[in-house]
């Protein structure tokens, strides 16, 4: 199968610049190199471009940044990911801040009937713009694709909702906004915190995970926020948070989603070259997209 890689350099769905360079640096880190070494064939697509606001960083007044700008690239990309997945190819989109996953879903889902998808994120990206506490888009994308948040986000595509509750899995959590909570406890969405991870190992987390994900589902996208990771692995992030999952730990979660060969579209998000140490994050990034596509030592 054909992989088509898409570049989103999108840095508007939160404050800290340069995450806009993720898809650039994980380009430079050899991703395109590496999944031809496993034998796929691989196109790189470039980048959706991004247009820039007057001014940065502009609340409106139902609490969102940049919110026109972030719906335009968004839809953009969603129209993206519709040409790749009517020509058959497997969509790898490269981010950018994790406001793309919007667009993501909404040109993935459009092909399913009822699509999976893990969010291996160290936060629930659950909120709105009437429970966040910073206004930034890149803390809602899955909210959204569950239909609720502002209109010009849920609509993007043209349809609401992408996904249902039941078909998500939160893993690596361990930063949750109250309305956050409040949000998985009346939807029932299936959270593996790091309580579990530290419980029970990444290993059966990752069982129980993709037994639930592909229950009831022709589908499972992957949306993969660097910042799960723990930041002594991935320091480039812009919002990294103490006691994630090692690089050996979302490694093995990689290779058993490729050994069960159920992920059908993903996406790696938030890598932000500024805050990172020589690439390591990146480097980190292209190794999991290795992993996740079969790449194996023996
Ligand atoms: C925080 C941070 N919960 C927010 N979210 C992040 O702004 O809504 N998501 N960093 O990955
Ligand atoms: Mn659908
Ligand atoms: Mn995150
Ligand atoms: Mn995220």
């Amino acid at each position: 199968k054909k992989i088509s890689i898409i570049g989103v350099p999108m840095d508007l769905g939160q404050t800290r610049r340069g995450v806009d360079m993720g898809p650039s640096v994980i380009r430079y880190a050899g991703v395109v190199e590496r999944l031809k070494n496993i034998g796929y064939e691989v196109e790189d697509r470039g980048d959706i471009e991004i247009g820039r606001p007057s001014e940065l960083d502009v609340k409106n007044e139902d609490n969102l940044k940049d919110l026109d700008v972030v719906v335009k690239a968004n839809q953009d990309l969603a129209d993206g990911l519709t040409d790749v997945m009517n020509e058959g190819n497997f969509p790898l989109v490269l981010g950018g801040d994790h406001s793309i996953a919007i667009g993501t879903l909404a040109g993935v889902a459009d092909k399913y009937e009822n699509l999976g998808v893990i969010w291996y994120d160290a936060h629930g990206d659950l909120n709105t713009g009437e429970t966040s506490p910073s206004g930034n888009i890149h803390g809602m994308p899955l909210s959204v694709s569950l239909g609720i948040g502002h209109p010009s986000l849920t609509e993007i595509g043209g349809y609401a909702p992408k996904i249902k509750p039941e078909n998500i899995v939160i893993v690596g959590a361990r930063s949750l906004d109250e309305g956050e909570r409040k949000l998985i406890k009346e939807k029932g969405i299936k959270v593996y915190t790091m309580h579990e991870i530290d419980r029970m190992g990444m290993s059966q987390v990752m069982e129980e995970a993709i037994e639930h994900v592909s229950k009831n589902t022709d589908g499972v996208h992957l949306s993969l926020d660097l910042d799960a990771l723990d930041p002594h692995d991935a320091p480039g992030v812009g919002t990294p948070v103490i006691g994630g999952p090692s690089y050996r730990e979302t490694h093995l979660a990689m290779e058993m989603l490729a050994e069960k060969g159920i992920i059908t579209s993903a996406e790696f998000v938030e890598v932000n070259p500024i805050l990172d140490t020589k690439n390591q994050t990146a480097i980190a990034a292209v190794g999991l997209v290795g992993s996740l596509f079969g790449e194996k030592l023996l």
